[in-house]
């Protein structure tokens, strides 16, 4: 399923030799012999923030830059990427074999986190436009479990109607190891109880890759996580031709470094998957308080009986979600992960309001739009 063609992805961003000859599209007017652009339809496979690979329907690919007005589109509706990854567009292609982005069809859906750093506190992040399925991969060890981000990403699926799964990976490392063993049933658990698909997965060893294979086939997928889980390492072994770079998280920090650098869309196992950049922390864009608890599964059958409408679940009385706490129909876990949400969403209200006070004042730097990496 590898394509010779295709650029390869930790390259960074160099104008490509000249596309193949134009084929079929004469031009409008002028003299026939002068090289023409060519406009074709294609999807976005990889992004840079400011460049943009774009795989022709014809199977070409194509480096492209795009109209200076969607950047300033994106500003607007406080995007900090006006192109992710998944999205499906119309290229000029130059003579030079140099693209420009044209037009952006309308997304399906798309997949978003909130922007990192000061300023990116109330901006939108979108890891992936038009995706069929949204894996949050995490890994037993190095770095383990991290119930928190997996909570903030599926809210997040949620909120668009993604269909999201789970995949822990380094199966392998556990071995000798009963108590890390236990965490992992423990989540497995409690994540297919809530009706998400759990798969379990060594990358090195092969472990669950056939089951992670058949789950993309046919589908557009995402990975996302922390960086070191294995991200690139489980497309790679579904998927070998793709030769993805993968590296140890870096000894000196202990924080990860970050091997993918930009998000790139594949083809693999029949369909198509998207390797991201690894982030820290999965912060949730653009809701309310009031709104969060109904993108937890398990609470929303108890929501319509909390005695308040706008019951935020913390306090109040008459709520049946504490309710359900108490007599275990809802975990602790996820209850624990419920109100750190909270809090951390009440913060972005704040500011986000702050910031669209200022922002008024001061538009912002277009430059700033690129991809984004913690
Ligand atoms: N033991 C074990 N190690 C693994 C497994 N999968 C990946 N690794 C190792 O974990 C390290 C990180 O793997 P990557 O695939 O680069 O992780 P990533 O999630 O893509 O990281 P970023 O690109 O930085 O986000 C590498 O040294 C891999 O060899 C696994 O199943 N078992
Ligand atoms: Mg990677
Ligand atoms: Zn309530």
């Amino acid at each position: 399923m590898s394509d010779p063609a295709r650029p390869h992805p930790d390259v960074p961003p160099a104008p490509l030799a000249p596309a193949a000859t134009p084929q079929g599209t004469a031009p409008a007017s002028g003299d026939a012999a002068e090289p023409t652009a060519e406009v074709k339809r294609g999807l976005v496979v990889r992004s840079t923030g400011s460049w943009y690979d774009v795989r022709t329907d014809d199977g070409e690919y194509v480096r492209s830059r795009i109209l200076g007005k969607f950047r300033l589109e994106a500003i607007e509706i406080d995007e900090t990427n006006p192109l992710a990854v998944g999205d499906r567009v119309v290229v000029r292609v130059d003579p030079d074999g140099i693209g420009m982005v044209t037009e952006i069809e309308p997304r399906e859906n798309q997949l978003s986190r909130r922007a990192s750093g000061k300023r990116g506190a109330v901006r939108e992040h979108v890891i992936v436009a038009n995706v069929d399925r949204a894996w949050c991969v995490q890994a037993t060890f190095g770095p383990k479990v991290n119930p928190g981000f997996v909570d903030r990403f599926l809210v997040a699926a949620e909120t668009r109607h993604i269909p999201a799964g789970l995949v822990i990976n380094k199966a392998d490392l556990l071995e000798g190891q009963p108590r890390a063993q236990d965490a992992v049933a423990f989540w497995r658990e409690l994540y297919e109880g809530l009706g998400y698909p759990v798969l379990v997965t060594s990358a090195t060893g092969g472990l669950g890759i056939d089951a992670f294979a058949a789950a993309l086939a046919d589908k557009v997928s995402v990975v996302s996580g922390p960086s070191g889980v294995g991200k690139s390492s489980l497309l790679n072994a579904v998927e070998p031709g793709l030769g993805l770079r993968t590296s140890e998280i870096g000894e000196r920090t202990q924080k990860g470094r970050h091997t993918t650098t930009f998000s790139t869309l594949f083809p693999a196992a029949g369909g198509w998957v998207a390797d991201t950049p690894g982030i820290r922390e999965f912060g949730i864009w653009d809701l309310s308080p009031q709104e969060l608890g109904g993108y937890f599964v398990e609470f929303r059958p108890f929501i319509p009986d909390c005695r308040f409408p706008d019951c935020t679940h913390v306090h109040e009385p008459g709520c049946a979600v504490q309710e359900a706490v108490d007599e275990g129909e809802i975990t602790p876990e996820r209850y624990g992960s419920y109100l750190a949400m909270l809090e951390s969403v009440d913060e972005a209200h704040e500011e986000e309001t702050r910031m669209r006070w200022r922002k008024d004042r001061r538009p912002d730097d277009p430059d700033e739009a690129v991809e984004e990496i913690e």
